[in-house]
């Protein structure tokens, strides 16, 4: 039984999540050249330590030289900044030959990516010569959103939807002045590719929105942080800071005094950052101001700041999360899934070059199953980028175990456009894809409109980082998958497991392989059913609230009475929604023998012994999954107790006391969802399970 402390096994107080020391023993224990020009920057510098770093702690040696000395000597590795126009600006070749390792890269960023890529390969990369590979991430923004606040909000704390402790950065109303936790995490960030760090909550309360004037020293220290890891800062703003920060009466984007206004701040924001990204704006949503109020639309807004920060370089990703939040429960002609393709779809084409419209892969908010939202296939000339949530709002709060990485690969490989011939992945990475032949602009305008891949961070400054150890796996393959949407999220897993566990007993590693592998389809069967989403308590949006969201302003509803249950969506009979997707998706899910099972009970309101395809019915379903999900939860609790002494104390302890709130929380959800669908239906449970 291993009795370690954190601090005895961590080099820090923080856990090492996928760097740990050993993970770097194969590089360390070689004899690397680095060979680089002069002047090679902070990035490149940050590629010398990791390799100084490596090689101290297990013997090797390096070498830095510039490009005309590398013949010099006996080198297992060369890392070479040089001519490699192939992998443009992030990517790299990294091969063997002649029994050496080589890295090439035509920037330090490829360079630093070419390095871990080789970390990930353990000893592999040191076997036999080896075919080269070019590896060019499919995004050139991938970007990681922090819902930070400044100050502790009354009701969200410091970070909203935030589960893993406080801000990595912010703490009581100002920047942190140790920032040595958010250089560790800039390294882990850059480590897996993520380029773009927005720092704090698109909700931009008072002290947020002085980032902008005198909160400007402090971000540019933040900046500076993350800048030797390859990743560049943006901050989110509100539409009304010309009021608010400058005095103006008015916000409307038309106005002359406001135009100068944001102009001038993006000056001054880069002159204090010269390497800026952008502003990220959520505007007339949920109480955050926007062009509305004057009569103005998203395009007007949006170009707005566009055109500020367009002489820096900058870029404004404006979300399209826009939506009546103070709907009548009684209307039933509004359908908040609408919202977003009926306010941006008809202004397609409007959108300067330098925005970017930011949209949630689902047309509601981040459920633990949605639709595609069809806003991301419904606007070739604008650039998209699609928004996924790392945070586990939905998926139990960072105290379930619910590796996400098999929705969002379902999500970045849905084809959405016409005939179903371009995915979400090409759409937001410019990938190109069979599409383009018939591209209504030509075949190359696909990269044109890529936005790229984004996600709300689900970190904090807690010992682990997310809160639930396990969680740390879904930050991982988000920015595994940012880089490259095709690839597999259960080799991403697995990939996780061995650096963040290395060496670890091959029973170690298939228990985790166990637990996360099926742990989102595990989430989905004792929560919400079959797509109809929304059923957890209002507010917190933890644990089950089968109506908590059904009397409300919010426009999710599931519409269950004595017959049946479901959201009608179709153009026939429903809202009509079904009629924003292109072929086959509009017809697919128009019909109720066609829609996914999956998906029914959001496309369909359907009688309660509906048969699904499956060959089930619909209350017998939600009977049998909700009863067959908490006995699997229940055999992950059993699971994760047999690998005592075998994963870090602390780690295990932790993940013990997150599994038994799962446990207690998965029997709660099906007790009540279950409970909830008897005494609507009256139909009973043919399994004869107890019904409360
Ligand atoms: C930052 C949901 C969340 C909010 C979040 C919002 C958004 O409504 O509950 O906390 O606000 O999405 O994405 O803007």
């Amino acid at each position: 039984m291993s009795t370690s402390t954190p601090q005895d096994s961590w080099q820090n107080p923080w856990h090492d999540a996928w760097l740990p020391d050993a993970a770097f023993r194969p590089l360390g224990s070689r004899r690397v050249l680095v060979a680089l020009g002069p002047d090679a920057g902070p990035v490149a510098d940050t590629v010398v330590a990791e390799v100084r770093r490596a090689t101290r702690l297990f013997g090797g040696s390096f070498t830095v030289s510039t490009p005309q000395e590398r013949a010099d000597g006996e080198h297992d590795l060369t890392l070479e900044l040089g001519d490699a126009p192939q992998v443009g600006p992030d990517g790299f070749v990294l091969g063997r030959r002649d029994g050496r390792a080589y890295v090439r890269a035509g920037t330090a960023a490829g360079l630093l990516h070419g390095l871990h890529a080789l970390v990930r390969r353990g000893e592999d990369a040191w076997g036999a010569d080896d075919d080269e590979v070019v590896d060019v991430p499919a995004s050139s923004l991938r970007m990681l959103d922090h819902w930070d606040n400044v100050d502790v909000h009354p009701v969200m704390g410091q970070v909203e939807r935030g589960y893993a402790g406080g801000s990595l950065w912010f703490e009581a109303g100002r920047v942190r002045e140790d920032l040595t936790r958010v250089a560790a995490y800039a390294r882990l960030l850059g480590s897996v590719g993520i380029n773009a760090v927005s720092l704090n909550n698109v909700n931009v309360h008072r002290t947020e929105a002085r980032l902008l004037t005198d909160g400007l020293p402090d971000v540019a220290r933040l900046a500076d942080v993350f800048r030797p890891h390859g990743v560049r800062t943006y901050l989110s703003v509100s539409f009304a800071a010309p009021m608010t920060l400058g005095g103006l009466p008015t916000s409307d984007p038309l106005d002359a005094d406001v135009q100068r206004w944001w102009a001038e701040a993006a000056d001054r924001v880069w002159a204090a950052v010269p390497d800026f990204g952008g502003f990220v704006v959520k505007a007339d949503s949920e109480g955050q101001p926007g062009p509305f109020a004057y009569g103005r639309d998203h395009a007007d807004g949006a170009n707005l700041l566009a055109r500020a920060v367009a002489p820096h370089g900058g870029t404004v990703f404006w979300r399209a999360f826009v939506y009546n939040h103070t709907q009548d429960w009684r209307d039933r002609s509004t359908d908040r899934a609408r919202a977003a393709y009926d306010h941006f779809q008809p202004l397609d084409g409007r959108f300067d070059d330098n925005v970017v419209v930011q949209v949630k892969h689902g047309p509601l908010d981040f459920q633990t199953r949605e639709a595609v939202s069809p806003v991301i296939g419904a606007m070739p000339r604008t650039r998209v980028a699609v928004e996924l949530q790392v945070t586990q709002e939905y998926t139990g709060h960072q105290k379930h175990v619910c590796y996400l990485g098999p929705w969002w690969s379902e999500i970045l490989r849905f084809p959405l456009t016409q005939n179903a011939t371009r995915t979400v992945g090409q759409i937001v990475t410019g990938l190109p894809g069979p599409a383009d032949a018939d591209d209504p602009d030509g075949p190359e305008a696909a990269p044109r409109r890529a936005g790229g891949v984004v996600a709300v961070s689900n970190v904090g400054d807690d010992a682990f980082w997310t809160g639930h150890p396990l969680a740390q796996a879904n930050l991982y393959a988000f920015a595994r998958l940012a880089w490259d949407p095709e690839s597999d999220p259960v080799a991403l897993l697995d990939e996780w497991i061995g650096l963040t566990f290395p060496g670890a007993d091959p029973h170690v590693a298939a228990t985790l392989h166990r637990l996360m592998d099926g742990s989102w389809r595990t989430y989905e069967a004792y929560t919400a059913p079959l797509g109809v989403g929304f059923m957890v308590t209002p507010g917190s949006h933890y644990g089950p609230s089968v109506d908590g969201y059904e009397y409300s302003p919010w426009g999710t509803y599931h519409f269950a009475d004595r017959d049946g249950i479901g959201v009608d969506r179709t153009r026939a009979t429903g809202t009509g929604y079904t009629g924003q997707y292109e072929a086959p998706w509009r017809d697919v899910y128009e019909d109720v023998a066609t829609c996914p099972d999956e998906l029914l009970l959001f496309f369909h309101h359907v009688p309660w012994e509906h048969r699904l395809q499956s060959g089930t019915t619909v209350v017998q379903h939600v009977y049998d999954s909700r009863a067959d999900a908490v006995d699997e939860v229940e055999r992950m609790v059993a699971a994760w107790a047999d690998l005592a002494g075998l994963v870090d104390d602390a780690l295990h302890a932790r993940v013990t006391e997150r599994l038994a709130e799962q446990l207690r929380s998965a029997t709660e959800w099906r007790d009540q969802v279950r409970t909830y669908v008897f005494r609507k239906s009256g139909v009973p449970d043919a399994s004869g399970r107890r019904i409360y």
